[in-house]
């Protein structure tokens, strides 16, 4: 017989949390650092070269002890052990999750099915870093004898999200005498941006899907095909050599005509979101190379080892995960703001979108019923400073709690006059002025007048972890997403939900099938949804075939 289940609610610790959270909800940071001195230097965790400031949080030493006997009570440790020993813990798929298989070292062993997929996994880290060095020697030659100097990628969703991230992240170790672009979206727009200024004879084409059934991926590899068919003279033979394949499904990438010779495979145990350091990671270490992509598979590494075997008081993914449940569940915060003060971070906000609230957007539980707390909160941001000139006014002064994620980094990459002590200057001060504020009496005594001081004050105690680390190096973004991951892995395990499947993904592919032969038939078709679906499908038809 299995074990009842305990609800979370009903859990001791959780419990504890809610009576505790009503003293909490009354604290300032302001006096939790007035009355202990060295908060600062204390509320701290290191760990593989990054440091994580938690200070300038709503919590104290009781907090993090109700918030780690938590995780321990949900049996946070056996779920990190079942997802590092392969058990199938996506289990509305049926499915292993292993992403932390990708960067295993060469000799460890992690048995799927009987069968140990590490060898695997490094005899497709091989063949693409044999087709990297071909590509970037100038070996291997497109359909006219000229080299390639052009790399699109075309996928979507994980398959496009991770890659564009990663090679905004790390351009500046990217190979500057070749062109990366990127297309995703269905509106063709996105295509004719991406090709206009390409020619075909030096282009190469990545077609990343894992089924490669997806409507939008399928159609921009389509269109290429016939861009480049078009370009070069129509000889299909030119496929060959300007296109490659990331995929599971080697059978659909043959008919659409790419030589499986040229398929980099992954597997199902890896889920889209969690694929950047697989084969779907190919136009990245076509523009960093094979080295820089395994020093960043080697930064993943060291995360994975941190959150396996660290203590849960240290342990930098458990630490961010369970303030991020203490405000999300007990505050009610809505939303977690992520500030890279790196532009080269710039579209990481949007890579933890993905990941963030595609795997933890859930409502029911592993068993299949409706929660009775909040899953994952709204992830967004932008870099800094730039957000500081926009959005930043709500975060200081709003009415809502947003807590913050500052990213900073010592050095700068390329180092321009004084703009990196500026750009640290900056979020050094605005963590410091969203924990601390500013109170009517400080705004009062710079001579401003009372009628303004309303207006001017800052209340402060808006809570904020800071991340810092060297510089951004490939390792260190391994580390930075592995964090993430990680984070996500242990706060669906404390809400007890399947952070592996997509569900609502799924539906999205389903319902524009539906729709699309009532927009391309030629002949009047009867229109069987709601009024106002039928009323828009009706309108669009009138002008396109006026
Ligand atoms: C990721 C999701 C989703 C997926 C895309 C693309 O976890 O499942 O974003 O990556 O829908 O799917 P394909 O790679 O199969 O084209």
């Amino acid at each position: 017989m299995s074990e009842p289940i305990t609800l979370l609610t009903q859990r001791k610790a959780w419990k504890a949390l809610a009576a505790h959270y009503q003293t909490a909800r009354t604290w300032h940071l302001r006096e939790l650092f007035g009355t202990d001195p060295k908060r600062g230097e204390r509320l701290t965790a290191e760990a593989a070269g990054l440091f994580l400031d938690y200070s300038k949080n709503r919590v104290t030493d009781e907090t993090l002890k109700l918030l780690v006997e938590l995780a321990a009570e949900c049996g946070l440790r056996e779920r990190i052990d079942a997802m590092f020993r392969g058990d199938k813990i996506n289990i509305t798929e049926n499915r292993a999750v292993l992403h932390v298989a990708l960067r295993a070292p060469k000799d460890a062993s992690i048995v799927v099915d009987g069968k140990n997929v590490v060898p695997e996994v490094h005899a497709v880290l091989n063949k693409m870093a044999d087709f990297c060095n071909r590509v970037r020697s100038g070996g291997w030659k497109g359909y006219t004898g000229k080299r390639i100097r052009n790399v699109v990628n075309i996928g979507i969703g994980g398959s496009d999200l991770g890659p564009v991230m990663a090679y905004e992240a790390l351009k500046h170790y990217s190979e500057r005498a070749m062109t990366f672009r990127f297309v995703s979206n269905v509106d063709g727009i996105d295509f004719v941006e991406a090709t206009r200024d390409l020619s075909p004879a030096e282009t190469l084409f990545i077609v990343s899907s894992k089924t490669f059934t997806t409507l939008e991926t399928m159609t921009n590899a389509q269109s290429a095909r016939n861009w480049l068919l078009r370009g070069l003279g129509g000889d299909k033979s030119t496929v060959a050599k300007h296109f490659v394949a990331v995929s599971t499904n080697a059978q659909k990438v043959s008919e659409f005509g790419i030589d499986p010779a040229n398929m980099f495979g992954f597997w199902d145990w890896v889920g889209g979101r969690y694929s950047m350091d697989s084969a779907i990671g190919l136009s990245t270490m076509l523009a960093i190379g094979p080295d820089n992509f395994r020093a960043m598979l080697d930064g993943f590494r060291q995360m994975d080892e941190h959150f396996r075997s660290t203590p849960f008081e240290r342990n930098l993914p458990v630490l961010m995960a369970l303030l991020g449940i203490w405000y999300n569940d007990f505050f009610g915060a809505q939303t977690v703001a992520v500030l890279p003060y790196e532009q080269y971070l710039k579209r990481f906000p949007a890579y933890l979108q993905q990941l963030t609230m595609e795997s933890n957007g859930k409502h029911v539980t592993l068993e299949g019923t409706p929660v009775d707390y909040d899953t994952s909160a709204v992830y967004w941001g932008e870099p800094g400073t730039n957000g500081q000139h926009s959005f930043y006014q709500l975060i200081h002064q709003g009415t809502r709690l947003i807590p913050c994620d500052f990213i900073a980094f010592d050095q700068a990459l390329t180092p321009l006059g004084r703009h990196h002590d500026l750009l640290l200057a900056n979020v050094f001060a605005q963590s410091e002025a969203l924990a601390f504020g500013m109170t009517a009496e400080q705004v009062k005594a710079e001579g401003v007048p009372d009628w303004l001081v309303p207006h001017r004050v800052f209340e402060g105690n808006r809570p904020s972890n800071t991340i810092l680390a060297e510089r951004l190096t490939p390792d260190v973004l391994g580390k930075l997403v592995a964090l993430y991951e990680h984070i996500i892995f242990t706060q669906g395990a404390i809400w007890n939900i399947d952070s592996f499947d997509q569900w609502g993904v799924q539906l999205g592919k389903v319902l524009a099938q539906r729709i699309v032969p009532e927009l391309e038939s030629k002949t009047a078709v009867e229109l069987k949804h709601d009024s106002s679906t039928n009323n828009l499908i009706r309108r669009y038809l009138k002008m396109k075939r006026a």
